[in-house]
């Protein structure tokens, strides 16, 4: 028997903040002086990070607009040396193969200015690594499918507010993406339909944390867009 689809409810929309023209552009400002500060970090201290400020991260995310409002994503939160090291190896044989053979030269010349290679020991230093999973489809209580839409869309919405979070929290983070990235199934012990998305690497930067100059520069406003 199908079901009967739900009709609509609307409610009042009770949580819209009404702001004058200039308090908005004083605080869209606010919020790129903030984020622009925002740098991608391969050097971690081990210095501890509160779980409550992972969760709350998290929740962050979990507000992300989807598809159907079908959330497809699910964070697999990695703080266990034994899984951080397993998925530490696991990443260095890919990035291994990936930098001495599978990258195509224009790939690797594109890389050079970040002075990325093979060796991911912040995989391990990090407190908190969280994996990131799209999932094709939900499964009910009752084991139907549900398909989800927009999928990328949705979990990659979800994986920014998730970042801005945590940035705006005080943590550094790294976006991570061995490829391919299978092996975050078995170790995060997650189903076969979802697919691993980016593996996002959060704590502390370490004491003596070095930037790449090059990732600093960002294309100007006038590059970036169009007014019509
Ligand atoms: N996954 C590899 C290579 C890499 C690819 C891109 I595109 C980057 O922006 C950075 C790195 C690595 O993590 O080293």
């Amino acid at each position: 028997m199908p079901d009967i689809p739900a009709a609509p409810e609307f409610e009042p929309l009770a949580e819209f903040t009404q702001r004058a023209p200039a308090e908005l552009t004083a605080r869209a400002k606010g919020f790129y002086e903030e984020i622009r500060r925002r740098r991608t970090v391969r050097e971690f201290s081990d210095r501890a990070v509160p779980r409550a400020a992972i969760e709350w991260a998290l929740r962050a995310a979990g507000t992300a607009p989807s598809g159907a409002n079908l959330q497809p994503w699910h964070f697999a939160v990695i703080a266990s040396p034994d899984a951080k090291r397993r998925i530490r190896l696991a990443a260095e044989e890919e990035e291994r193969a990936f930098y001495s053979g599978r990258a195509p030269r224009e790939w690797l010349d594109a890389l050079a200015p970040l002075g990325t290679d093979a060796s991911k020991p912040f995989l391990e230093t990090a407190p908190y690594l969280v994996a990131i999973f799209a999932q094709k489809y939900g499964v009910l209580p009752d084991g139907r499918r549900v398909t989800h839409y927009y999928v990328p869309e949705s979990v990659g919405i979800a994986t920014g507010l998730l970042i801005a979070a945590l940035h705006t929290a005080g943590l550094a983070t790294l976006t991570h993406t061995p490829s391919p990235m299978g092996f975050l199934n078995e170790i995060c012990g997650r189903p076969k339909h979802e697919k691993p998305y980016l593996l996002l690497v959060a704590g502390y930067p370490a004491g003596d944390c070095k930037t790449p100059r090059a990732a600093r520069i960002k294309k100007p406003l006038e590059e970036i867009s169009t007014w019509l």
